[in-house]
């Protein structure tokens, strides 16, 4: 039951929403009070998703390339990573690399998502080359390949400033950035989790180097481990802090923790009802960033379906060879069909959409389906909310 302190606060944090203002660190941990009712947040989240995506549910056609998983790191939360000399490490040859590409065109992919481990021998060449080479044979097929967290790698092993690194993968094929590697910012997280991995400040620096030049990328939150809802906040208002200056943010995605054959399998995986809540704060949030994607591998299907009434606009792609979540535990299928895909769109209640990776409609050639080209952005009219100082500014 909600006392009246709280039904307060609540209408308060409507007028703002409703009134396109932005909110603050306070309503942030306050929507994560278990006393908090999930629909209500659901509903403030759903009228934000509809007002800057209407009824859409974007989706895309995409495949996975994992080149190693072979990493200098032991990130307690990972499941997918592999020492030297492990026999589960692997390293795949261009023969192979190759071989995706070709499977990811011959199935009508628009998108591959490349990353990998930091493999101890590798050098920064293997990574470059592998991209030149995919995106020469395959030029079509857009690239969103290397985390902030490989970026910085390159940067210790080259020696190389980071926009050089950048605007080198760039003239080799590099079409845009994932948004892996973010974990939680504030250190007392981040250091229990990889404390010695690139820290927030270098994550923000790639990407904002990677704006600067033009480079689109996507942000993402994991949490459901070591973390509180004030971290999580805290994490949230820095993406949101760099995407007001920059605007190089299309989408974020939250990823909930997968426990199972990590160093941390002793937590409880986050239920539906807080992965529901989370990705609802955070549409609520990130008012400046155009899509919240609920990503499906990771969410499960039926979770993924709710989550496109609170607040996500998109469901990811088909997907195929995901490796990351299905080391630690996924039950989800590794891909879907385009009209399973849609079809769970529809069930929702949304108009699917394809998009590319960059949000642009993806239109089909009705005779060959694999054929396609890019048009228009999805996003030619979104506008973040305001300030409440902004407001005072306005004239009526
Ligand atoms: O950075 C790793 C997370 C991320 C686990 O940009 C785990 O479009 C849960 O970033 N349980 C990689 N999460 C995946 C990622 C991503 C996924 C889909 C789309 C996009 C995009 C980006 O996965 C890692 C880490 O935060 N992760 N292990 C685990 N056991």
């Amino acid at each position: 039951m909600m006392n009246n302190e709280l039904r307060a606060r609540l209408r308060h944090i409507r007028d703002k929403v409703e009134s396109g203002v932005r909110l603050h660190m306070d309503d942030g941990v306050f929507l994560y009070e278990p006393d908090v009712p999930l629909q209500e947040v659901g509903i403030l989240a759903n009228y934000v998703r509809e007002r800057i995506n209407g009824n859409v549910g974007y989706y895309n056609i995409n495949t996975h390339l994992n080149p190693t998983n072979v990493c200098v790191y032991r990130c307690r939360f990972c499941a997918f990573r592999s020492d030297l000399r492990d026999p589960k490490g692997y390293v795949m040859t261009d023969e192979q690399i190759l071989a995706r590409g070709r499977e990811a065109v011959d199935n009508g992919c628009t998108e591959m998502h490349v990353v990998g481990g930091l493999h101890h021998k590798l050098g920064y060449d293997w990574y470059r080359g592998m991209i030149a080479l995919l995106h020469q044979t395959y030029p079509k097929l857009h690239l969103k390949a290397w985390t902030a967290v490989e970026m910085s790698w390159f940067e210790f092993l080259t020696k190389r400033p980071l926009r050089e690194i950048i605007e080198d993968l760039r003239e080799a094929g590099l079409g845009s950035m994932p948004g892996g590697g973010a974990e939680i910012f504030h250190p007392d997280v981040r250091d229990q989790l990889c404390e010695h991995k690139a820290n927030s400040h270098k994550w923000i620096e790639v990407h904002r180097t990677a704006h600067e030049i033009g480079l689109k990328t996507n942000c993402t939150m994991l949490y459901g481990h070591v973390e509180s809802a004030y971290h999580r906040i805290d994490h949230l208002l820095r993406l949101r802090e760099l995407q007001d200056q920059t605007g190089g943010f299309q989408t974020f995605i939250p990823l909930a923790f997968h426990p199972e054959n990590t160093k941390l399998s002793g937590i409880k995986k986050p239920s539906a009802l807080m992965d529901l809540r989370t990705l609802a704060i955070c549409r609520l949030m990130l008012d400046n960033v155009p899509h919240v994607k609920a990503y499906w591998i990771m969410l499960g299907i039926a979770t993924a379906q709710t989550a496109l009434a609170y607040g996500a606009d998109d469901i990811d792609g088909t997907v195929r060879h995901e490796l990351i979540y299905h080391d630690a535990g996924a039950t989800t299928p590794e891909l879907l069909t385009v009209e399973q895909i849609k079809q769970l769109i529809i069930e929702a209640g949304r108009d699917p959409v394809e998009r590319d990776t960059t949000y642009h409609h993806v239109h089909r050639d009705p005779d060959n389906w694999k054929e396609w080209t890019s048009g228009e952005s999805v996003d030619k009219n979104f506008r973040p909310a305001i300030t409440l100082e902004e407001v005072s500014t306005l004239t009526v």
